[in-house]
């Protein structure tokens, strides 16, 4: 075989690996461990300020919602790892006029580093008088943010709602990653949205890869010669 038939053979065999890498968990949220009495704003009656995922790497904010959270019974749909429903993020608009919680927003914070093309899940309902035009939108800076497709509108019972990120390149590789939701509609103070199992996965960047695939090639050939 000669060195170029080597190096295609090579080059072939890590592309065709690197092409059938199976999604990565980045972050991963149950939020059965909130354990709020009755719906209140962040930092107050045992509503977190932010909420650490429970697998992988990431962390949710609430620091910047106005209405009240509370939670509600959660979901099965979108779980990892055969995990209960048990409770969820239940995110309230709250009295006051205009509702508090209407263009208020949660973020998303987490690393592609080594990462690319993300997608976003979760299981999700709400309520009649609940948020029913909610925005994605990402950042790479944590300021400046642009809107991800068309604003959600979660159905009266669980169902998932899946984002397919992948052609926001921009998200690919960066260190510092933020989605932020910003939910608005609701039309009563006890309107509400619950999120569940909210999973960020991404691909492991195929430039790794290549470069293994090129470290390895070269060693191949730089092969000191037997006599
Ligand atoms: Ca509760
Ligand atoms: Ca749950
Ligand atoms: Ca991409």
């Amino acid at each position: 075989m000669t060195i170029i038939h080597r190096t295609l053979v090579l080059a072939s065999f890590f592309t065709i690996t690197a092409q059938s890498l199976p999604a990565a968990v980045v972050a991963y949220w149950n939020f059965n461990n909130l354990n709020i009495s009755g719906a209140n704003t962040p930092g107050t009656g045992g509503v977190p300020t932010t909420i650490a995922a429970d697998q992988g790497s990431g962390s949710l904010d609430l620091s910047s919602w106005a209405g009240t959270v509370d939670d509600y019974a959660g979901s099965s749909l979108n779980t990892l790892n055969s995990d209960t429903a048990s409770k969820s993020l239940s995110l309230l608009a709250a009295s006051g006029s205009p509702y508090p919680g209407n263009n208020s927003f949660i973020t998303l914070q987490f690393s592609m580093t080594g990462l690319s093309d993300p997608s976003l899940s979760f299981a999700t309902q709400g309520t009649s008088t609940g948020f029913n035009s909610n925005q994605l939108s990402y950042s790479i800076d944590g300021s400046n943010f642009t809107n991800i497709s068309s604003p959600f509108t979660p159905d009266s019972s669980y169902s998932t709602q899946t984002f397919d990120l992948s052609s926001i390149n921009d998200l690919d590789g960066a260190s510092s990653a933020t989605i932020k939701i910003t939910f608005s509609g609701a039309s009563g103070s006890t309107g509400n949205n619950r999120i569940d199992n909210l999973q960020l996965n991404a691909i492991p960047e195929p430039s790794t890869l290549v470069l293994v695939c090129l470290g390895l090639t070269a060693l191949t050939f730089h092969r000191p010669q037997r006599s």
